[in-house]
């Protein structure tokens, strides 16, 4: 049995109050849905074994590197993180998993971790390492990189720490590990990029060696920042080379905030699907760079074409086609429980919009080269309503028909902040 946050009394209620209006917009839209050939109810179904992975840093309040403005209840520790997570499943049921991030949410009792997991009803997705910056007890400075560092000691010191972060999922049940790495550098001729890159080579295969069996590995490429003149890991050409030269255990890691603007990025999605190197997704959104802002507030019509993608590689039935879906944001002007919410909503919103495409006249439109209806024949799933099927989904799953109404009305935040004494020096993160 899980123990829940939120008074289950309190969201039964709200749930009953909103339960006709629901089944009434269920049912007009099942019958429109009919129309077009598509059941309803098997598109929930699939919306409710759906489920994307929260990242343990969201759910404090991030920052920029001008400041940061934290907000009232902030989770002091991992355990703090986890029932902030297990909220936003409760209420949500669709974040089953947490993503873990070492050292910032290092225990001495991994197993009081996994016995937190296992009362809040969250397992934990892939593990996220961190070379991007120094810890205080660490002998080797970052501040020339890590896993490229020149220093061969530094080298060591970072794999050994990506090493570390495979031990503990593996005592938690974690089945992967996220490497991304600020590596670069600042001016032309500072780093030998084709040195760099045979240093992350040789030090990346020594992680992987280290990978159990079942484990896949994700390597996560950003156009820029920290460095700002080139950067190791830059795009997914590279990363394609990485997962390529590594094995079979790795793959890539779509980041939708590390591309420069007006990147197609459902086409790279697509090719990397194509050549079996698709391992996962970090959510978010950008206006202009890596702007980590919610997932759906500035292009959802984008997201969705990426689940259009992989809806279409799922109806086909590859083989081994499992991408890891994880939400990672920054939230500074929000309550980040309530972006997190929300934004976990639109990532199984573009699903749900995504298993509405009908593909077989989408298919011949293509062949007779019909660029209109081809088009047109997205939009008519893109512009469709689905959220009765996620309320549906979400209500019969046990979560709140509205998670965020639920939520405000519940207290939570207001009651952790007498619980949880302000602090000011967490890290924020932006990965
Ligand atoms: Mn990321």
């Amino acid at each position: 049995m899980t123990s829940a946050m939120i008074d289950s009394d309190l969201v039964d209620n709200a749930n009953r109050t909103a339960m006709d209006g629901l089944k009434a917009d269920y049912d007009y839209l099942g019958t429109a849905l009919a129309r077009r050939g598509i059941d309803i109810d098997a598109v929930k179904r699939k919306v409710k074994a759906f489920g994307v992975a929260v990242p343990s840093w969201g759910v404090g309040t991030g920052g920029t590197r001008f400041a940061r403005f934290p907000g009232k209840g902030e989770p002091r520790h991992i355990f703090d993180k986890m029932e902030d997570c297990g909220v936003i499943q409760q209420l949500t049921r669709v974040t089953p998993t947490v993503s873990l991030h070492i050292p910032w949410d290092r225990v001495d009792d991994i197993s009081a971790l996994r016995e937190a997991g296992d009362r809040l009803g969250l397992g934990f997705d892939a593990m996220n390492s961190n070379t991007f910056q120094d810890q205080p007890d660490q002998a080797h400075s970052y501040k020339f990189g890590s896993l490229t560092n020149t220093s061969s000691a530094a080298r060591e010191q970072a794999i050994a720490h990506n090493i570390e972060c495979i031990e503990i999922g593996r005592k938690l049940g974690s089945k992967a590990l996220t490497v991304w790495l600020g590596d670069g550098s600042n001016f032309p001729g500072q780093s030998h990029f084709t040195r760099a890159f045979e240093r992350y080579l040789s030090s990346m295969r020594e992680i992987y060696k280290a990978l159990p069996d079942d484990w896949r590995i994700f390597t996560e490429h950003k156009m820029y920042e920290p460095a700002f003149y080139s950067t190791v890991v830059q795009d997914w050409g590279t990363n394609y080379i990485i997962a390529t030269e590594l094995g079979p255990k790795a793959q890539c890691l779509v980041d939708l905030g590390h591309h420069a603007p007006n990147t197609n990025i459902e086409m790279i999605v697509a090719r990397l699907i194509q050549f079996g190197k698709l391992g996962g997704f970090h959510f978010n959104d950008s206006k202009y760079g890596d702007d980590d802002l919610d997932t759906g507030s500035i292009d959802p019509y984008r997201l969705f074409l990426v689940f259009n993608e992989l809806v279409d590689s799922e109806t086909a039935g590859i083989e081994g086609f499992h991408p890891a879906h994880m939400l990672d944001q920054s939230h500074n002007v929000t309550d980040p429980i309530e972006s997190l919410m929300v934004s976990a909503m639109e990532v199984v919103r573009a699903y749900a919009q995504a298993l509405l495409v009908d593909r077989r006249a989408l298919s011949a439109y293509q062949e007779e080269n019909d660029a209109l209806m081809a088009t047109s024949t997205l939009k008519t799933a893109f512009r469709t309503d689905v959220e009765p099927i996620l309320a549906m989904a979400r209500l019969e799953k046990g979560g709140a028909i509205n998670p965020v109404s639920a939520y405000r009305a519940s207290g939570y935040r207001a009651r952790v902040a007498r619980e949880r004494p302000a602090v000011t020096g967490t890290g924020g993160g932006i990965v």
